[in-house]
């Protein structure tokens, strides 16, 4: 299938080695390397069940490359390799395919390590969202709708909670009845959302979606499919959920997640390195909210996901959904913690 898929792209069969890619739980990432030349690509299957109609993802990525072309051509935007025939995303078999140029001297990290890590990941993602201002957001497509509205997210979890898995769902009493107990954080994104400037935002703000130099310095941001119109609580928070902690949220030792506090203050100073200037008064208010917005919805949606027999993000073992929605729920408790002991300069 792959061979069919990378023929359009110009590759000769055989002459290509391909390699599975980094740990995201939706798409599906190969690295293309030529057996001659040794040159490298990004393969990508990108989901149909999720991304409905990937049409709008291309049309968003030409549309931010074109901007980006025009106002700073100095920014590295890794733009897909067209087909021979010059589309941009190939169909086989009913699934949607496209390749990206592998950047020369880049590398990924999959676990923030240091606070300069975590520097410069927000840095790289506040610089997107800064360089787009001057791109109406409405010209981008919503390529997943309501994908970070929480008020959505909590009728999902609420209607789990009637129709979903019976003997799972008296498993999982005590972490929904967490859940309906810090329902105001739904409560206070009503309250403020509208409030909220819209940007272009990149929403999966996590480290493997950034590119290093081998001096650990950022270059640019990658896997674009779901920019689109949002706030910037998703990007922070984001962030927090997902560098704030030496662990993941597959991590199964509850005991390793921690809040590391120079790791908050890293987030923030590069998210505002670049959009001090952006971000309203109003909103340097909700920094902390932001990771608590963030992590509190991934929760929900594993969870969710759990008492619906694990129909989104798949599991690979039983209760896997369960576990994670665990996990996320101690590092919201842990981030609770660190909110009490004593209000945070950097908030
Ligand atoms: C999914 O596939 P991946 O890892 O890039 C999900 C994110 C979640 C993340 C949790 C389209 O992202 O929203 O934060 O899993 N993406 C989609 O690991 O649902
Ligand atoms: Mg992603």
């Amino acid at each position: 299938m792959t061979t069919a898929v990378l023929q359009q792209f110009g590759f000769i069969e055989n002459e290509f080695s391909l390699q599975p890619h980094g740990s995201g739980l939706i798409n599906t990432t190969w690295v293309v390397e030529m057996t001659g030349t040794g040159e490298k690509f990004i393969l990508q299957k990108v989901n149909a069940a999720i991304f409905k109609n990937p049409a709008d993802i291309a049309f968003n990525i030409r549309q931010i490359a074109d901007y980006l072309k025009q106002h700073h051509p100095d920014y590295l935007f890794v733009a897909p390799v067209k087909t021979v025939d010059g589309r941009e995303m190939v169909t086989e078999e009913y699934e949607n395919y496209r390749l990206f140029p592998f950047v020369k001297g880049s590398q990924t990290i999959d676990v923030v390590k240091t606070p300069e890590q975590a520097f410069e990941a927000a840095r790289q993602f506040g610089k997107f969202t800064k360089l787009l201002s001057g791109l109406d957001p409405r010209c981008l497509r919503i390529t997943l709708p309501d994908f970070h509205n929480l008020s959505l997210r909590y009728q999902q979890f609420e209607m789990a909670l009637q129709k979903g898995n019976r003997h799972r769902l008296q498993q999982s009493r005590e972490l929904t009845g967490f859940i309906q107990d810090q329902r105001s954080i739904v409560g206070e994104y009503e309250f403020n959302k509208t409030d909220f400037k819209t940007r272009a935002t990149h929403h999966d703000t996590k480290i493997s979606n950034v590119l290093f130099d081998k001096q650990d310095k950022g270059i640019c941001v990658i896997d674009l499919d779901t920019v689109m119109p949002g706030c910037f609580i998703s990007d922070l928070g984001d962030m927090m959920r997902t560098y704030l902690s030496p662990v993941n949220e597959e991590e199964s030792d509850f005991s390793k997640i921690e809040i590391r506090p120079g790791y908050y203050q890293a987030i923030i100073e590069g998210y505002l390195s670049e959009m001090a200037g952006e971000l309203l008064d109003f909103e340097k208010k909700y920094f902390l909210f932001a990771g608590k917005f963030m992590i509190y919805m991934q929760a929900i949606r594993f969870l969710t996901d759990h008492l619906n027999d694990d129909v989104y993000y798949g599991s690979k073992y039983e209760g896997h959904n369960f576990l994670r929605a665990g996990n996320q729920l101690t590092l919201l408790q842990r981030l609770f913690e660190f909110e009490a002991a004593g209000k945070p300069a950097w908030r």
